[in-house]
């Protein structure tokens, strides 16, 4: 659907609009009462959420490319069908592709747009292409379900229309903007197992009861259901992400030393964000039987850390 064409069908006037960037990316925004967004099609990419009177809640890298094809470093870029690297399973020897697997780069398609009391909802959706097909992925559908207002909760679907199993990782990869990396707690993984990908993926556990980033951490945390809280004591605000359908918590920053290898991360980046995913990966990976859906919800919301509240 062309911008033309979008606008006619979805625009909420004084709320939600279209437009397109010089490369081509069409991205609608929001601007509500109760928030302002911003999402692009392709990978149905929710690049900026800011609740009113709150500071922008994800970090964008200003070195992004936003090219046709090309990932954003930023939002909440959407993993599917393998987190990272794909690697042989129980059902396919493959081990092609794109890291972190083709949907943050495929375009979506806008489904519904609808403005209910101050929240605004969007449907998206994502069908086979020739470049899932030609991955292996050719009978499966996702559905995308934002709401955004105060809070915002993202709904990830994945349904399999085939009439064999199908295998996934997914992962809502979200990049929350921090006052420094370097002093923030992220609260609500005390005692869970970890991967260690700074250790040759070595299984761990955290013992301490808050995680504060030290240096390159890059954590995918199994089997937990868990909400984590990012305390953030310079923006003076606690972010707080629950979960469902999600077994998996990812925490990553890169560091000064690997975020130097980032093209599309300035130097200094790094200490502007960090990652707390909502995902299914590794032993959490789901196995869709014939006809089967899943879904993986985040819901966010911020509070003011001026007075000091309780985890
Ligand atoms: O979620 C953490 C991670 O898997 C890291 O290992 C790092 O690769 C990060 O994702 C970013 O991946 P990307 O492909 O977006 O550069």
């Amino acid at each position: 659907m062309d911008l033309n064409a979008l606008a006619q069908h979805f625009s909420i006037p004084g709320i939600l609009s279209f437009s397109q960037t010089e490369h081509g990316l069409r991205r609608a925004s929001i601007s509500s009462p109760a928030c302002s967004a911003e999402i692009y099609l392709q990978g149905a990419h929710l690049t900026q959420w800011q609740p009113k009177g709150a500071k922008p809640v994800f970090f964008l890298s200003e070195r992004s490319q936003f090219e046709s094809g090309k990932a954003i470093r930023g939002g909440v870029p959407i993993i599917f069908p393998w987190f990272g690297n794909r690697t042989p399973t129980a059902l396919s020897q493959r081990s092609d592709g794109p890291s972190h697997g083709f949907a943050r780069t495929e375009e979506w398609t806008l489904a519904f747009a609808a403005l209910a009391g101050d929240e605004v909802h969007l449907t998206l959706t994502l069908d086979p292409s020739e470049t899932s097909r030609s991955l292996g992925y050719d009978q499966f559908q996702l559905v995308y379900q934002l709401s955004l207002g105060a809070e915002l909760r993202l709904r990830l679907t994945v349904r399999n229309l085939s009439s064999e199993p199908l295998w996934f990782e997914d992962a809502l990869h979200t990049y929350f903007a921090v006052g420094d990396a370097r002093e923030i707690a992220i609260h609500g993984l005390a005692g869970t197992r970890y991967l260690d990908k700074t250790d040759h993926f070595k299984v761990k556990v955290q013992d301490e009861p808050v995680l504060r980033l030290t240096g390159r951490t890059d954590r995918p945390y199994l089997d937990t259901v868990a909400a984590v809280d990012l305390e953030d004591p310079l923006y003076a605000r606690r972010i707080h992400v629950e979960k469902s359908g999600s077994r998996t918590t990812v925490v990553w920053n890169p560091w000064a030393a690997s975020a130097a290898q980032l093209p599309d991360l300035t130097p200094e980046g790094w200490l502007q964000m960090a990652c707390v995913e909502t995902a299914n990966v590794a032993a959490d990976a789901i196995t869709l039987a014939p006809g089967e859906q899943h879904t993986t919800e985040a819901r966010i919301l911020v509070r003011s850390d001026a007075i000091r509240q309780p985890c």
